[in-house]
């Protein structure tokens, strides 16, 4: 089901401060910057490496307000690992075969993602504790 880690969303207080953290110690390049109003975060996608299955980022968030996702998770742990989104050729599908299992979406429906992608949350209380996103990029279509 899986094609790829898309990418290793990590959630911080000051996204210019991290995105010169990764630059400088990591050699990272920001390949995507966006304010996603809809999700409450300004977001920068950061590529790492390229495979078979796709490429694969890290991407840094920081709250737009307290009152979202990215900020309540601050407040209760702090800065560090949020979710992972992985690649998939069809989100539609893979919400549809996961939810069958019993695995509760957090989105009844694909909602608008970082760089054009069509994404979807899974409830972290079923997923082990991981809040785990399935991200169809357009490059993923037909595949
Ligand atoms: C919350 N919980 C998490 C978690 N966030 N556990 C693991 N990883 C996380 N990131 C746990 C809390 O610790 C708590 O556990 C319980 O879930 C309820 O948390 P809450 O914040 O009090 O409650 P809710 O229900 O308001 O929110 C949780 C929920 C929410 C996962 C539904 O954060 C959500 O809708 N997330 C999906 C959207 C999102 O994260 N957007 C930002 C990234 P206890 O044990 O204390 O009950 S947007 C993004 O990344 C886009 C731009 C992209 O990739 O392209």
């Amino acid at each position: 089901m899986f094609l790829r880690i898309d990418h290793v969303g990590i959630a911080c207080n000051d996204l210019e401060e991290k995105i010169a953290f990764y630059e400088s110690t990591f050699g990272l390049t920001v390949v995507s910057r966006e304010v996603n109003e809809e999700q409450g975060v300004r977001e920068a996608m950061l590529h790492v490496a390229d495979g078979d299955g796709g490429a694969s980022y890290v991407q840094l968030l920081e709250p737009l307000h307290p009152d979202t996702a990215v900020g309540k998770f601050l407040a209760r742990r702090g800065e560090g690992v949020h979710h992972i989104g992985y690649g998939v050729a069809d989100v539609a599908k893979a919400m549809e075969e996961i939810a069958g299992q019993g695995v509760r979406l957090v989105d009844e429906r694909p909602r608008h993602g970082s760089m054009g992608a069509a994404i979807a949350f899974l409830h972290p209380k079923d997923t082990g504790g991981v809040l785990t996103e399935l991200v169809q990029a357009p490059r993923d279509n037909g595949h």
